[in-house]
């Protein structure tokens, strides 16, 4: 068969649609996890995917199942999807892209008549960007088995709220049990978020894998006193400690290239100018594509925080999220290649700088994904960027990735 082409004016109009929910002046989108917006995202998705035919549910932690039928319904669905949850200065395209163009590939079948022997699925996975609730990935997680349905529900926002609590608020607890999903296949389509396949001039990514994560909670205390009447030789200030071991986490990330590591997230207390700093809450994330190097890494992480303890504040560090590097399946990474190939699409085999659904997915069923160019590298940023070209392109091969999956009739 051909390869199909999919409807792009009406997927970029769909997402431009989806960005005015929770737009932000810059042109990005706020849609945090489990607010008002993202039940308002959520709601319009359930709506564009029952008007493409699809039967919707929706399960225990939230994840949102749009299934178009197969002709045998007693096989495993061929999958895709990503998230609707955005970073507080997000862009229009990280997530949305996955979950429209998946909308967008059972729209295309429904234009061209398809039938398909397997069904095909969208899945919306709840909480993928883990900025709100932490940690990243909670929806796909949970269903791999990565996290239990009842410690995702207890976990809480800085502000206290449990997130199982959120979830019935905005009436999205659903019933459908999250264990015993599978996928004959599953394709995630993102952005890049990063700046090789733009360097490159490659319209596709076969994305071949993702990069391993370690993600940490530390907590450094020091002494609050008073700014005037503390000699310096007397203090412990927790924001010196604190501003010390960000540096290290850059030293360590540079010495473990392509390695990444990131602060980005840190609480002062009590946070008033005149007063030593006592308490420093901070996030840390280390990621590496090669496993034996995101233990070193983790390794020098600890050692450094001896060293900055024998200055004076205590650090507890809780080392309360990790998965290692993840390599998809061959088969479904063939079919992408194969699929961009017959398009005639330029490509590159890429590994995901970024966590994604996929990688959690993968676990339990074959995976890969589909990589599109984005403006600058830039994302988790209200400038992100991509283009209707590049979207299309994606979007192609990802229709072209699921027929060959799901077995045209
Ligand atoms: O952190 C990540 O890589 C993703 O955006 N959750
Ligand atoms: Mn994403
Ligand atoms: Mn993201
Ligand atoms: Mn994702």
């Amino acid at each position: 068969m051909e390869a199909l082409k999919i409807n792009s004016d009406r997927l970029w109009d769909s997402l431009m649609e989806m960005a005015k929910i929770g737009g932000t002046p810059k042109g990005g989108c706020c849609r945090l996890a489990l607010t008002d917006l993202d039940k308002q995202g959520r709601e319009l998705y359930i709506k564009w995917a029952e008007e493409a035919g699809c039967t919707v549910k929706v399960d225990a932690v939230g994840n949102i199942m749009c299934t178009r039928p197969g002709e045998d319904m007693s096989l495993p669905p061929v999958g895709t999807g990503s998230h609707l949850d955005t970073q507080p200065t997000g862009g229009k395209f990280d997530g949305v892209y996955g979950v429209l163009a998946g909308l967008e590939v059972v729209r295309s079948m429904n234009d061209h008549g398809i039938k398909t022997k397997h069904p095909v699925e969208i899945s919306v996975w709840t909480n993928e960007e883990g900025s709100r609730f932490a940690p990243a990935m909670m929806g796909s997680g949970v269903v791999s088995g990565r996290f239990t349905l009842q410690e995702i529900l207890d976990t809480k926002d800085v502000d206290g709220l449990r997130l199982g609590d959120e979830l019935e608020r905005i009436g999205f607890a659903g019933e459908t049990p999250v264990t015993g999903r599978n996928f004959h296949a599953f394709f995630e389509a993102h952005i890049e978020q990063g700046p090789y396949l733009e360097a490159e001039e490659k319209q596709v990514g076969v994305v071949t894998g993702g990069q391993g994560q370690r993600w940490y909670n530390a907590i450094l205390t020091g002494r609050e006193s008073h700014a005037g009447t503390t000699p310096m030789h007397l203090r412990s200030d927790a924001l010196i400690a604190s501003s010390q071991l960000v540096l290290k986490v850059e030293e360590i990330a540079k010495a473990h290239p392509p390695g990444c590591g990131t602060v980005g997230f840190m609480q002062v207390m009590p946070n008033s100018r005149n007063t030593i700093p006592g308490e420093i809450s901070m996030s840390i994330d280390l990621r590496h594509p090669i496993d034996e190097e995101l233990t070193k890494m983790d390794a020098a992480l600890k050692a450094a925080i001896e060293e900055i303890e024998a200055t004076g504040p205590t650090v507890s560090l809780d080392p309360f999220w990790y998965y290692e590097p993840i390599h998809f399946n061959e088969t479904c990474v063939n079919a992408v290649r194969q699929a961009t190939v017959d398009l005639g699409y330029s490509h590159m085999d890429i590994i995901a700088g970024a966590g994604h659904d996929a990688c959690y997915v993968s676990d339990f069923a074959p995976t890969s994904m589909i990589f599109t160019p984005c403006l600058n590298g830039i994302s988790h940023n209200e400038i992100e960027s991509t283009t209707q070209e590049e979207c299309e392109g994606g979007c192609s091969v990802l229709l072209n990735a699921m027929l060959t999956m799901a077995e045209v009739v």
